[in-house]
């Protein structure tokens, strides 16, 4: 057995990992004790990492590289030159014919940076267009315009140790007790050892973080620019700003004066749906509080004024001085696990290498000469929504998407499974085929993934760490970057003397991926992220280290502009004049309901990853909008029941939950659920592509929708597993799915997973269940048992194995589905299902019920047992004790505590 360090894949926490492997497999995953992010820590999703690695989950790798040259036929096996000379002789003739602006590249803020860095270069250095943007637009760009027009640069300031040393935390639309859930321990661990500490959660729902804050303000969706301004309107009347910080490093700050005059309280309580009294609070406890640290996500960065919430915001900490010092400063949350990296090598349309700006001609030709090309275009290039309308209008005719499922994750999904359609050529660069971005791929190039990968990522706080490989690549799948270099190499061939071509083989020398990132290192020299003083030996002797950490120093820069001093023209910090604007779709009498869009504690985006390991359904296992009772109760509904659910753009069929967390006239839904988890295009189908004017980032967090009843008159729900292996299950089932109103397909289970489909239609095809029988091992009479009520139209279908249940299938009444899955998956004796199965009974004998939603995935703890304990007057740490929830990774912790409040309530 063999152990390798490396990072964790998922969130911008950037948690150390140590991999535990026999050099072929990957067998187990720890926290790594000295990582800086994490000392040892993990949450539910990166404990389970080695579960997304095993051996079954080849079922639905990219293994091969696949080719189609006809858009009617499938995909082919084909070796890795017919792909890449067919892509390379493609792009070249789209680009002879249509010039480089004619083909796109979208990435993600998963690359690697040494990856980011290659491709950057092939399409701004060797190509000449602009036309790459990443997942990162959806993500993180409001932050990066919010940085850079205030503070001057995109650098979050802070750092996590200054979690422990704030006094007052401001959390603002950011979830970080399921999206940031390390962070979040942290933040608990300062709360218990300074009980003073005040902590305000700005959320429109009472999510888990929100629950545990000294003062919540559920603010309507979209009015944070108004609750801001009102604070700083407070402070002003208090005089609670600091006039000769304001004075001696900062601009603009008069225009802000006058503008937040009109914010009173009174007005923003207003527009924000808030008690006065709560923003006055909120001022003070801001304001006068010995060092204030904000944190906030994708609340304020996913809205058509993305970029201005970003700036209302850090204008607060500008005016009171509170930033540059330990426990202070506006504090980004980094989404994806390398958004940093990407952001550092100039990894979006409008960006050039080390934080240099395309806009301005110096840097351009510093960027040309560092590459030694004549020069880098000035032309800005699609954000991720313009480019896939372009795309749509015939504009850009080639794009290549890796590390991103675009078909599940971009607003408007209607608009884009048109524009993949329309594309002539779609290049997907996947670690996993099964996407639903992959089912648009001519071609499909299978890359390495987490445990495979080399090279360095940066988290939140600007800390350099690396990813290691501990086994090698499964079947011929690459390095990202490799295939970059490769591909850069064939297409140089081809355009000769067109665009940079000839320059190919000089620009792409790489071996090594260490040889791509010095060059990277290279181009930070003398910049904001200046990172000369670093190399893979030192990070490898020393551990993970912030940047700045220019040539010379010993140490990165833990925190900054400590000394006021901001890298803007002046040298002076900008305030920004923010004001309030509606969002792109309001509510109105068509629809009422303000829906936002958000996540789930134990998945991961489009689930690529996560949706592989049973256990990650089992604290909600099914796509379900989150509703309040009364919006339900009015609309003659009840908890579960399915509603309709219909935006301008489309709707999908989903079924409620009756949840407290939603205000009344809200709904959430979280974003995980696309194409391959329920019928349709996902949740996606009805969110808007409208974008901010500065960031370009689209308005995921807000739509208008209305919520009707849905009847269906046939249900089905089918569950089990044939063989050993779920996911096979899954991928056999995708197309049951595919062709059904209403549905959804996810795993259940743990140690053994099984597969349920659920389904809701007006007629259910016998062909339809034909096909799911045979996907279940159900469609062998001799070794199935099955029942038939065909006045009542109850049917049931099951298999045995032994003495235990193996498969079940129910089409008419389903209510039993619950209490039979149990009995699958808990492989107990199914003698009293065998005689219920045989007879004309549908509800479940009394008493059995379903398992209900488990709350501590590490020791599989159910709600219903902790409620009992509850309940039956035990204390949290009774409880614990006794049931041993919440006592390893924690990820439950702030649930916990929630139901152990709701039972004294
Ligand atoms: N479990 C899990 N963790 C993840 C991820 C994941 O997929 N799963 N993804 C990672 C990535 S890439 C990202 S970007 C982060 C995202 O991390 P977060 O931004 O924390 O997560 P979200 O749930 O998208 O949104 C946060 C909150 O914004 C609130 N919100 C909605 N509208 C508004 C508004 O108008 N104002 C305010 N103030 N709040 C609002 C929502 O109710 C929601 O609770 O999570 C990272 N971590
Ligand atoms: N409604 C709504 N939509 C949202 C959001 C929201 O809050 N609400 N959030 C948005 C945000 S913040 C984000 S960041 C996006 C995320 O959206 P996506 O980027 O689409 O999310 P992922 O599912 O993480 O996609 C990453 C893909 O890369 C593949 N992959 C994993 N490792 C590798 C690798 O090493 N190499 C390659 N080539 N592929 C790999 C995975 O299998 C997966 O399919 O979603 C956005 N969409
Ligand atoms: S908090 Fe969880 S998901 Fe994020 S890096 Fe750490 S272990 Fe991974
Ligand atoms: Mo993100």
């Amino acid at each position: 057995m063999a152990e390798t360090r490396s990072t964790c894949c998922y969130c911008g926490v950037g948690c150390g990992v140590i991999i535990e492997h026999d050099h072929g497999h990957i067998t187990g995953v720890r926290g790594d004790p000295d990582h800086p992010a994490n000392f040892g820590r993990l949450c539910t999703k990166g404990s389970t990492l080695h579960l997304t690695a095993t051996p079954a989950t080849h079922a639905v790798r990219a293994l091969y590289p696949e080719l189609r040259t006809d858009r009617a036929a499938s995909r082919a096996r084909t070796d890795w030159d017919t792909a890449l000379d067919h892509v390379a002789d493609r792009f070249a003739a789209i680009i002879r014919e249509h010039g480089p602006d004619a083909v796109a590249f979208y990435l993600s803020g998963q690359f690697l940076t040494e990856d980011y860095y290659v491709y950057n270069k092939l399409a701004k250095g060797l190509l000449g267009t602009n036309n790459l943007d990443t997942n990162s637009r959806l993500c993180m760009s409001s932050a990066v315009a919010g940085y850079k027009q205030t503070l001057g640069a995109d650098a979050p300031p802070a750092c996590y140790d200054d979690i422990p040393a704030t006094h007052c935390l401001f959390i603002s639309g950011s979830n970080t007790a399921f999206a940031h859930p390390i962070v979040y321990r942290r933040i608990e661990d300062a709360r218990a050892a300074n009980p003073a500490m005040k902590m305000i959660v700005v959320d429109p729902r009472r999510t888990d973080t929100a629950e545990q804050a000294d003062l919540h303000l559920p603010l309507l969706p979209g009015t944070d620019i108004a609750l801001y301004n009102a604070m700083l309107h407070v402070m002003l009347w208090e005089g609670w700003i600091n006039d000769d910080y304001i004075a001696a490093h900062t601009e603009g700050f008069d225009a802000l004066r006058k503008l937040v005059r009109e914010y009173t309280p009174d007005m923003a309580a207003g527009i924000c749906g808030l008690r006065k009294q709560d923003i006055e609070t909120a001022a003070e406890w801001f304001a006068t509080s010995p060092a204030t640290l904000s944190m906030y996500c994708q609340g304020l960065n996913q809205s058509t004024h993305g970029t201005h919430n970003n700036a209302a915001l850090i204008n607060l900490h500008l005016a009171t001085q509170q930033l540059g010092r330990p426990g202070a400063g506006p504090f980004s949350l980094t989404g994806q696990p390398n958004a940093m990296g990407g952001r550092e090598v100039g990894g979006l349309a409008n960006l050039i290498s080390a934080h240099r700006d395309m806009a301005n001609p110096a840097h351009r030709a510093e960027v040309a000469a560092l590459w030694g090309v004549p020069s880098v275009p000035d032309k800005p290039g699609y954000s991720a929504v313009e480019l896939f309308r372009a795309i749509n209008d015939g504009k850009v005719k080639a794009v290549w998407i890796a590390c991103t499922n675009p078909a599940q994750s971009m607003p408007d999904q209607s608009m884009i499974h048109a524009a993949l359609q329309k594309a002539e050529l779609v290049v997907v660069q996947e670690a996993f085929g099964h996407t639903e971005t992959a089912r648009y791929a001519d071609v499909l190039l299978p890359a390495t993934t987490w445990g495979e990968k080399t090279g360095t990522v940066t988290n939140s706080e600007r800390r350099v760490t690396r990813v290691r490989s501990a086994v090698p690549a499964p079947g011929e799948a690459r390095h990202d970057w490799q295939i970059g270099v490769d591909f850069a190499r064939r297409l140089g061939k081809r355009l000769g003397d067109l665009c940079n071509g000839a320059l190919a083989e000089k620009l792409f020398p790489y071996t090594h991926e260490e040889q791509v990132w010095m060059e990277h290192r290279e181009s930070t020299r003398g910049r904001d992220l200046d990172i000369t003083g670093l190399s893979y030996r030192m990070l490898e002797e020393q551990g993970p280290q912030q940047w700045p950490f220019p040539e010379g120093a010993t140490q990165g820069k833990v925190r900054l502009y400590e000394d006021g001093v901001f890298p803007t023209k002046s040298g002076k910090a900008q305030f920004v004049a923010t004001e309030h604007r509606p969002t792109a779709e309001e509510v109105n009498a068509r629809f009422p309901i303000r829906l936002t869009t958000g996540r789930l504690r134990d998945q991961w985006h489009g689930m690529s990853r996560t949706g592989l390991t049973a256990r990650l359904y089992a604290h909600e296992g099914e796509p379900l909008l989150h509703l309040n009772p009364s919006d339900i109760e009015r609309r003659g509904m009840k908890d579960g029941e399915l509603a309709r659910v219909k935006s301008r753009r489309g709707d999908i069929v989903i079924k409620v939950l009756a949840t407290e967390t939603v205000r009344p006239g809200q709904a959430f839904l979280p974003m995980h659920w696309g194409a391959n988890a329920m019928s349709g295009f996902g949740i996606n189908t009805l969110t808007v592509p409208d974008f901010d004017p500065y960031s370009k980032q689209p308005e995921l967090k807000h739509a208008a929708v209305q919520v009707e009843k849905y009847k269906a008159s046939q249900h089905m729900v089918a569950l089990g597993v044939p063989g050993d292996n779920a996911l096979a299950t899954l991928e056999a089932l995708r197309p049951a799915l595919a062709s059904l109103p209403q549905g959804s397909l996810t795993l259940a289970g743990r140690d053994k997973p099984i597969v349920v489909l659920r389904a809701e239609a007006d007629e259910l095809s016998s062909q339809l269940l034909e096909q799911v029988d045979a996907a279940l091992a159900l469609d062998d009479d001799t070794q199935v048992l099955s029942y038939r009520d065909s006045r009542r139209d109850i049917g049931k279908r099951a298999r045995l194995d032994g003495d235990k249940l193996a498969a079940v299938r129910l089409t008419g009444e389903t209510k039993a589905a619950g209490w039979l899955q149990n009995m699958v998956v808990g492989e107990g004796s199914a003698t009293e299902a065998r005689k219920w199965l045989l007879a004309p009974l549908a509800e479940p004998p009394g008493g059995a019920q379903a398992r209900g939603k488990v709350v501590c995935n590490c020791f599989d703890v159910s709600e219903t047992d902790i409620l009992a304990g509850f309940k039956g007057g035990e204390s949290l740490e009774q409880v614990q004790g006794r049931l041993k929830c919440g006592t390893n990774c924690g990820s439950c912790i702030p649930e916990l505590k929630r139901l152990a409040a709701s039972c004294k309530g």
